[in-house]
């Protein structure tokens, strides 16, 4: 079944407010000035690099910041102006600017029809709720979902889970899908229970809780195995804010990190009693990669992807090959692998400065040709559309914006007057609430 990857639009409002709860390099860049037009154009040349691997490819669009609807709804009145202007006194105007929706490896988890009880995909948005300024992005989110997985007799897009400590999911970022023709397994990473008693993390609030992971596991019905495993306490404390900063996996390849998972010689162990032969683990000591280097560097954050030709390539973050551990390792993989044939460069260096890797501007969502005949053709890319959306960045985006930026009124009607034309390129219909409201 092929892999369409749904990577998010990077917003007009891209900037570096420090907000990322256990997310070194975010803390690390606050205050930066962000260029919006860069991050977004590397974006989409990431796009071309997977269409060039023959790996299909889409888009989410972003979202509207600073979200002014979201301001008023807070108690904020008055000219659009003075909301900005009074959020920003209140020390609330970053948590509603963010361009955070781009990384939509925490839009969703993904179940493919395959795996499902009834013989659907079904889609759980993430509520986000461990950040308030990503918890923002739910409803929007969902009702983007909606309008591209639009076929009821093909998709269930569900309501992300009730907000609250026992339901914390941040979605797909810490789901893998592993196959061999042996078994199909749902691996589903989590940081903290309500209900267990389990050691947690000294330094940072571990975000996905093992009830939301639960939860998703059973409103999507999955008929193959699944297992839920703590992420290492230490590797939360090193900076791994998702399981996704290390480990990645697909189809029958594993490339995982010690510290990303509890106990990991007995994951391994499970997995391959699971799964059989045919998995391949790629594991990390710690000697060889410390975690400093994989969470400055982000190699676990790569996409592994098939391409056209039915070989198996390594997406990599820049960074990652400036980074000798982590470049070594990558190349090991290569070097040992029956299936992983070769490493592309990305650069998404804006995205990087947030704690956003290759990985992290991706949903994967496994589809068979018929269900993805059945999305809106708008959102599907081609390099022509590519080609559109450059002009489009270039017409709408500026190439320079400070958090003192996010208070000019001027942004949000750009952004607004960006996204109205998106929704018209893409064919979605609105589906921004400034759409709907005016
Ligand atoms: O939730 N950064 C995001 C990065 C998410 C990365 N996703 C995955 N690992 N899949 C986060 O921490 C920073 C935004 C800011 O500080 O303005 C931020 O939200």
């Amino acid at each position: 079944m092929p892999e369409l990857n749904f990577d998010g639009l990077v917003g007009p409002t891209h900037n570096f407010a420090g907000l990322g709860q256990g997310n070194l390099a975010a803390q690390r860049h606050a205050g930066n000035v962000g260029n919006p037009r860069s991050a977004a154009l590397e974006g989409l040349a990431k796009m071309r690099i997977l269409l060039g691997l023959g790996v299909p490819q889409a888009v989410l669009p972003p979202q509207a910041r600073p979200d002014l609807i979201a301001l008023r709804r807070v108690g904020f009145s008055g000219s659009d102006g003075a909301v900005l202007q009074a959020a920003r006194s209140a020390g609330l105007l970053n948590a509603f600017s963010s361009a955070s929706s781009m990384w939509t490896a925490n839009a969703a988890t993904v179940v493919p029809a395959a795996d499902s009880h009834d013989g659907k995909l079904h889609l759980v948005p993430a509520n986000l709720s461990a950040q308030s300024h990503r918890s923002l992005e739910a409803p929007t989110t969902t009702r983007a979902l909606r309008a591209i997985f639009n076929d009821a007799a093909r998709f269930v897009v569900h309501d992300p889970l009730p907000c609250g400590p026992y339901f914390s999911d941040e979605g797909a970022a810490n789901h893998t899908r592993l196959v061999t023709s042996q078994r199909t397994l749902h691996l589903f990473g989590w940081g903290r229970s309500e209900v267990l008693e389990v050691e947690q993390p000294h330094v940072h609030r571990a975000r996905q809780c093992r009830e939301a992971s639960e939860a998703v596991a059973r409103l999507c019905g999955i008929r193959t195995d699944v297992l839920f495993r703590q992420q290492s306490p230490a590797g939360i404390d090193a900076g791994s804010f998702h399981s996704d900063v290390l480990c990645v996996g697909h189809r029958q390849v594993l490339l995982c990190h010690e510290l990303a998972f509890v106990e990991p010689d007995a994951l391994f162990q499970e997995l391959r009693r699971r799964l059989g032969d045919e998995l391949e683990i790629h594991a990390a000591s710690n000697r060889e990669l410390p975690v400093g280097d994989a969470v400055a560097s982000y190699p676990f954050n790569s996409q592994l992807v098939t391409t056209a030709a039915g070989t198996m390539v390594i997406v990599a973050p820049s960074e990652a090959r400036d980074v000798p551990s982590a470049r070594g390792f990558l190349e090991r993989v290569v070097a040992e692998s029956s299936h992983v044939g070769a490493i592309h460069w990305a650069s998404v260096n804006e995205s990087m400065r947030n704690g956003g890797g290759p990985a992290c501007l991706r949903l994967r969502v496994e589809l068979t040709g018929d269900d993805m005949a059945a999305l809106p053709p708008g959102v599907l890319m081609t390099e022509a559309k590519l080609d559109t959306l450059e002009q489009w960045v270039h017409r709408h985006y500026r190439p320079e914006l400070s958090l003192a930026d996010l208070a000019d009124p001027a942004l949000w009607r750009e952004c607004c007057a960006a996204l109205d034309e998106l929704t018209g390129l893409l064919g979605l219909g609105s589906i921004y609430e400034f759409q709907i409201v005016s």
